[in-house]
């Protein structure tokens, strides 16, 4: 018997129950296994029924991720469901947990299925940049119809049992023990003397869209509405679309073919390595996995703007009662009257019930005074971003909050250190840097100070994925990782429009590689005027956006910046701003010349990648992997690009070096030659991953 799976002969029911911590993945073992066990059960006539379930928490997570790119080892999963679908006897799949990816596939190939009401059944491969590869473009599309298949495919997204029961994915629904369930079916089964139907058997749910293929063809459309540059989705739908022009087994080939294609794709290995690094990220170093997080039931957040009400909306979606904290009755309401608002509109495009805006509103208590934040076990400051401002209000924490709670500053760039020395309790801060809009962006920078205790960290990481964020963990520095890698790249883009390039080329060639706003877009967005005082106040001059800003130009706000705006959001080119490019250019005496996408894209990704490796010589980022995760999660760099670091590894980091060095001289820049890292691994020919591997 295998070590993974375990057979026990019920009374003439077979039990195979899969154990595979920690989430029961068809890894070669558990196929070694099955295939053994089904292979003597189909010759004994002992067996009357089998019944397939799982140890611990849940059901089949999926095929092994990590075998992936490596050569097979049979038996291959497909030789697996081809002797569950022509089992002789009932087989019954006894679902709780998770069934995703080929783990719902295999349940598909047994003649029934149970599941608990909160099972989630799902085919999410295409966050992996993958389809499913083991019939499930052909086999989920005959048990729900071809437009709810394709809608779950394209979209990854589970549905839970009670749903699974009403589309027909489900026969039963369950309670208890899975083996226990599945034997009671099975049972059932033979009792009744039920017919053994195959999945692959029944096209009567295709019918209908082979009559109208628009039954497919809208679905399919509105299913890949918000896939930009990504080329999974659209093979999930072709494969789906199969099942509608020929028979099964071609429409099995077809998938086949288009699986190995995405499995041997650039797309797939960068959202593969995603998916592994936003799950290093929450391991800290030197914080070991035993390290106890401290209990958090009460949030207080101090702060109800922007940043500090959005906070608030992800604690309250996450359903922890949250108290947010205002100097004034004032700015508290209008504070809570911007979270309502936001979660009216998410309700009215559908997103919400209305009696879940109720409850979530209901989680959060609004109150004046910081004395309010006595009884938090984490309090979440989110007020100006200034140095003066943030000390005196964590000085005011430090005689307010209860001992072992832990004090947290939003912070998108100051001194956590220095703000930490403004308590008696050091050990108990730690920089939470959320993304804007809060309630929206997954990433939560955690910034360690000098003093911040292991559990504190521990804590912050286990909250943070509590309320749906991808945690990453950094150290203390101007910008910590993400904004100091875009100010390497903002440094770049400002640069550029002194030698030539227009605002709305630069921004078009970052959002064609995939990231969805351009800096000069951002800028507008944020406001121009903000850098503009603070140039004044330093006495330091940067020619066109203070241009920008003599003539009103403050960007969205006024609507007109780098770009024009009328009546929404979407940046227009403007010709006056090329025109008052133009004449500030002549005013400096410089000549402008034509500037390549090409040049551009390399002056916005390479000083990224180089800050990023100064960033790792720093020790301010443990791991490359853990800079990927803060730019996939906090500014849309597009997954499918892996992520700064990844991406730089696609190039070759030879080249890498090579380009920084030529623009450094081209420039005269010397903050773009090669930081002493990446040059190493260049001339070593090594990769930023060798560096995690070592
Ligand atoms: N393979 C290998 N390891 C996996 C894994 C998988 N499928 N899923 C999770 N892990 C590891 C994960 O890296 C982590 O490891 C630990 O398990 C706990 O994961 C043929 C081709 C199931 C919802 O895409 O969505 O089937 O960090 O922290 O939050 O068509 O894991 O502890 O060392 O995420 O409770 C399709 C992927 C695969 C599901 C559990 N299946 N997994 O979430 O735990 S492709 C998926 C998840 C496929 C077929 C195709 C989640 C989860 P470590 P975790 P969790």
């Amino acid at each position: 018997m295998s070590a993974t799976v375990k057979a026990e002969n019920r009374d003439g029911v077979l039990v195979l129950t899969i154990d595979n911590p920690p989430v029961n993945a068809l890894s070669h073992s558990v196929r070694v296994g099955l295939n053994e066990e089904l292979a003597k059960a189909a010759g004994d006539a002992g067996v009357k029924a089998v019944v397939l379930a799982c140890a611990g928490r849940s059901f089949i997570s999926g095929a092994d991720i990590r075998e992936f790119g490596k050569p097979p080892q049979p038996p291959g999963l497909h030789e697996i469901l081809d002797q569950l679908e022509n089992f002789p006897r009932p087989i019954v799949a006894a679902i709780h947990g998770n069934a995703l990816g080929g783990g719902l596939e295999t349940a598909l190939c047994c003649h029934f299925r149970i599941a608990t009401k909160d099972t989630k059944l799902g085919l999410p491969e295409v966050k992996l940049g993958l389809l499913p590869g083991a019939g499930g473009t052909q086999r989920l599309p005959r048990v729900v119809g071809p437009a709810k298949a394709v809608q779950m495919i394209v979209s990854g997204d589970p549905i839970n049992g009670d749903e699974g029961l009403k589309v027909g994915l489900v026969d039963e629904l369950f309670e208890g023990d899975p083996a226990k369930a599945g034997e009671a079916f099975a049972r059932k089964v033979i009792a009744e003397k039920r017919a053994l139907k195959r999945v692959r058997d029944d096209d009567s749910k295709l019918a209908a869209a082979k009559a109208d293929r628009s039954i497919f063809t809208d679905a399919a459309a509105a299913a890949n509405k918000r896939n930009r540059g990504l080329i999974a989705p659209l093979a999930c739908a072709e494969c789906v679309g199969q099942t509608l022009e020929g028979t099964f087994d071609e429409g099995l080939a077809f998938e086949r073919k288009k699986f190995l294609e995405l499995m041997n794709g650039e797309q797939s290995k960068a959202q593969r390595y995603a998916f592994f690094a936003e799950r290093e990220a929450a391991k800290v170093a030197g914080v070991s996995a035993e390290t106890k997080p401290r209990k958090i039931e009460r949030v207080a957040v101090v702060g109800a703007g922007t940043m500090g009400g959005g906070i608030s909306m992800s604690f309250a979606n996450a359903g922890i009662p949250v108290t947010i904290i205002e100097m004034g009755e004032e700015q508290l309401n209008r504070g809570l009257g911007v979270m309502k608002k936001n979660y009216d509109a998410t309700a009215a495009r559908g997103g919400l019930k209305p009696e879940d805006v109720t409850r979530r509103m209901g989680m959060i208590t609004g109150k004046v005074g910081l004395e309010h934040a006595k009884d938090a076990d984490l309090i979440i400051e989110a007020v100006f971003e200034t140095m003066a401002i943030k000390k005196e209000v964590f000085a005011k924490l430090d005689a307010i909050a209860k001992p072992g709670a832990v004090l947290a500053s939003n912070t998108s760039y100051l001194n956590i250190d220095e703000i930490a020395s403004s308590t008696k309790r050091p050990q108990d801060v730690l920089g939470m840097h959320f993304f804007s809009p809060a309630n929206v962006m997954k990433l939560c920078e955690i910034v360690r100070g000098a003093k911040t205790a292991p559990d504190v960290l521990a804590t912050a990481v286990a909250i943070a994925k509590r309320i749906a964020k991808v945690p990453a963990v950094v150290g203390n520095c101007d910008g910590f990782v993400g904004n100091r890698m875009l100010a390497a790249r903002g440094k770049q883009s400002d640069k550029l429009l002194y030698e030539g390039a227009l605002p709305q080329q630069i921004d078009a060639v970052v959002t064609r590689f995939g990231i969805p706003m351009g800096p000069f877009t951002m800028s507008d967005m944020a406001g121009l005027d903000i850098g503009w005082r603070s140039r004044k106040d330093r006495g330091v001059k940067a020619e066109i956006p203070d241009a920008l800003c003599e003539a009103g130009r403050f960007g969205l706000k006024t609507g007109k910046g780098y770009y024009k705006y009328e009546g929404g959001r979407a940046p227009i080119p403007d010709p006056e701003v090329e025109d008052l490019i133009a004449k500030t250019l002549a005013k400096m005496g410089k000549k402008p010349r034509a500037v390549s996408d090409e040049e551009i894209l390399e002056r916005m990704v390479y000083p990224m990648v180089n800050e990023g490796a100064r960033i790792l010589e720093e020790k301010i980022a443990a791991r490359p992997s853990d800079i990927d995760v803060v730019w996939l999660y906090g500014y849309g760099w597009p997954i499918y690009r892996g992520g700064p670091m990844f991406y730089a590894d696609s190039v070759g980091l030879k080249k890498v070096a090579e380009r920084l060095s030529y623009y450094a001289k081209e420039t005269g820049d010397p903050s773009l030659e090669p930081a002493p890292l990446l040059k190493k691994l260049a001339d070593e020919g090594k990769t930023f991953a060798s560096l995690a591997a070592a």
